[in-house]
C-alpha cells in the first residue's frame, strides 16, 4: 500500500526506532507513546485490521502476540505490561496496517 505509514517504515522510506524484524515482523518505539515502554509490532505485509485477518494468517498472528511478552521484559517490563489491537475507525484505529501495541513502565518519555 504506497500511502500507509507502517508500509513505508517497513520499506525503509521513514524512519523508525526499531528493536526487533524477522522476516515476517518489524517492532518499533511508537512515536506518541503512553507509557514509558510503547512498543508497535506489525506484519511486514500490508494487512488493513485484525478483521481482516483469516485463517491463514493464523501463525503470523500467534508469532505477533509471541513476541510481546519477549519485548516486553527485554524492555525492564518484567512485571508485567499491557497490550492492545485497536481495530476499524470506531475501535480507535488511527494507522490502518495491523498491529499490537507493547507498553507499561508508567509514564512517557519523548522520542522526537
Ligand atoms: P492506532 O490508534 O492503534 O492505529 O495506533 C497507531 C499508533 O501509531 C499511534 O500510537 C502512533 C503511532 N504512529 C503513527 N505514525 C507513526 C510513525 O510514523 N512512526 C511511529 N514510530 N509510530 C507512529
Amino acid at each position: 500500500m504506497s500511502d500507509c505509514i507502517f508500509c513505508k517504515i517497513v520499506a525503509g522510506q521513514l524512519p523508525c526506532s526499531k528493536v526487533y524484524e524477522d522476516d515476517e515482523l518489524l517492532a518499533f518505539h511508537d512515536i506518541h507513546p503512553f507509557a514509558r515502554v510503547h512498543v508497535l509490532i506489525i506484519p511486514k505485509r500490508h494487512i488493513e485490521t485484525l478483521a481482516d485477518c483469516l485463517p491463514e494468517h493464523e501463525k503470523l498472528l500467534g508469532s505477533m502476540l509471541l513476541l510481546a511478552p519477549r519485548l516486553a521484559v527485554e524492555h525492564g517490563l518484567d512485571t508485567g505490561f499491557k497490550t492492545l489491537i485497536n481495530t476499524g475507525r470506531d475501535g480507535g484505529q488511527e494507522v490502518f496496517h495491523l498491529h499490537v501495541h507493547v507498553f507499561g513502565g508508567g509514564n512517557p518519555v519523548d522520542r522526537n
